[in-house]
């Protein structure tokens, strides 16, 4: 049976999902789902994703939801290519470079993002400042550690740059949201002011197999 894949379009995590499967080459049934409480809070999506939240997986008797634990699941499934690395300490370093996006990317980037997307801008334009700020310094780093190498932890494209790469345009794209100029700071041109990341951004873009992962809601 073809693992089921449940998903969301514009959903940063879901992207991750979508793209490991395009690297790993993977087969799934695609289950595409709206963000209404009707397809995440249905009992039958609670019984795969318990939180109600997208992505979440089911192969046969198993579900795994989270991110980062689907796409660790899928290289049990499949493990080449590795997105996990071969040895200890290759494997110690795409780790430590997830924990980092996780612990002090993401949380700055969802401040950001959740004040302009969920029309709080403004009440809580200094979180969004406060946030831009901290988002700023991680990538000003990011790019410096990114102009001698091609991917965040290997020599090849691994779980890391998976993790990162879809928070990246999500980021842009609250950014670029009218009227948010004045919080945009240096993230309304990420190519401009931070090249290797966008060297990064194009290398992961020219994956076969991206644009099937490319949210559909965004192209139209
Ligand atoms: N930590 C989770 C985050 C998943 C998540 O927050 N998904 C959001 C979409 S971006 C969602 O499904 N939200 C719907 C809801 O909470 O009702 C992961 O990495 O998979």
């Amino acid at each position: 049976m073809a693992l089921e894949v449940y998903w969301g379009s514009g959903s940063p995590y879901a992207w991750r999902v979508l793209l490991a499967l395009e690297v790993k080459q993977l087969d799934y049934e695609s289950n595409r789902l709206s963000f209404t409480d009707e397809d995440l809070k249905s009992d039958e999506y609670l019984a795969i994703s318990p939180r109600g939240k997208v992505p979440a997986i089911r192969d046969g008797s198993v579900t795994v939801h989270e991110s980062i634990a689907i796409i660790r699941y899928m290289e049990d499934l499949k493990p080449e290519p590795t997105l996990f690395g071969n040895d200890p300490a290759e494997r110690s370093k795409i780790w430590c470079s997830i924990m980092e996006i996780m612990n002090y990317i993401e949380p700055n980037i969802l401040d950001y993002a959740r004040t302009i997307f969920y029309g709080e801008l403004a009440d809580k334009k200094q979180i969004a400042i406060t946030a831009r700020e901290a988002i700023e310094n991680e990538l000003t780093n990011l790019d410096a550690s990114l102009k001698d190498k091609d991917y965040l932890a290997s020599d090849k494209i691994s779980a890391a740059d998976i993790v990162l790469y879809p928070v990246i345009p999500f980021l842009t794209r609250a950014a670029m949201k009218e009227n948010t100029e004045e919080v945009s700071g240096k993230l309304r041109a990420i190519d401009d002011n931070y090249p290797a990341i966008g060297a990064w951004c194009k290398r992961i873009e020219s994956i076969p197999g991206y644009e099937n992962a490319y949210p559909p809601h965004w192209k139209e």
